[in-house]
């Protein structure tokens, strides 16, 4: 997250860290945010899954961290039993960037619910909030376009929804945007999502809650001023969510 904060896990509960064991360094490498939306279910972008050899078999899911690569009492670790990419992803455009992610479980229990690890709400499909509504983003990844380095506490920042009309590919050096897709930037050019935070959570209050609206996509560097971030539109999903969960 560039700008923004650093912050608790408690605040980001349903923050994912996904990781990839790379086999040459025996180690697992963080690989991307993502949200815990029920006990064994993880959304993330697809394009964190594209490159390298990202078999499910060397994934983990890390919940419950404020520092990245800390261990804590409160985190809990997950193996994948499986993972689903869009059907209709596109890596050009990263039209369609969604993944579900099942968690392995011996009973069909995962993630426990506790002050550190707690899913986020999903919309209702029609759910639109109004223009410029102020929501967050979180995740572990990196404070400026070019630092080498994520971030190691989790940070989370302030963004506001923009109106689609003006999320145009003139605003974002001529990249399409497509329906599939939300902008939310900082008025004051501060806050924005950074690389290392993709698969991350965009959420909303609606009446009282933080809803998931989006997941961190893409965007023309971080923090740029008049460019927002671009998210992957969560309420265009979650027929497409329900159905795999319903059928796994
Ligand atoms: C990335 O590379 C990335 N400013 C994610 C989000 C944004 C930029 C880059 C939005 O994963």
């Amino acid at each position: 997250i560039r700008g923004g904060q650093v912050s608790d896990i408690r605040e980001q509960p349903w923050q994912a860290a996904i990781t990839v064991y790379l086999p040459r360094a025996k180690s697992y490498n963080f690989l991307c945010g993502g949200v815990l939306i029920d006990s064994c279910w993880i959304l993330s972008a697809a394009h964190c899954f594209q490159e390298r050899c990202v078999c499910a078999r060397r994934l983990r899911v890390v919940l419950g961290r404020t520092f990245r690569l800390q261990n804590s009492s409160s985190e809990q670790i997950f193996d994948v039993e499986k993972y689903w990419i869009h059907e209709q992803y596109d890596d050009e455009t990263y039209d369609n960037d969604i993944a579900l992610l099942k968690l392995k479980s011996e009973f069909g229990i995962c993630a426990l619910h506790s002050p550190e690890v707690l899913p986020a709400c999903l919309p209702e499909p029609n759910l639109a909030l109004p223009d410029w509504t102020e929501c967050e983003i979180s995740g572990y990844g990196k404070e400026e376009e070019f630092s080498p380095f994520y971030s190691e506490r989790i940070k989370r920042g302030l963004v506001r929804l923009w109106p689609q009309e003006q999320c145009v590919p003139e605003k974002l050096s001529g990249r399409l945007v497509t329906p599939n897709m939300v902008c939310a930037g900082d008025t004051r050019g501060l806050d924005d999502a950074c690389k290392g935070d993709s698969g991350g959570p965009l959420v909303c209050p609606k009446n009282g809650r933080m809803t998931l609206m989006g997941l961190i996509s893409w965007g023309d560097g971080c923090g740029k001023k008049d460019t927002p971030g671009v998210y992957t539109r969560v309420t265009n999903y979650t027929n497409w969510i329900s159905s795999k969960m319903r059928a796994n």
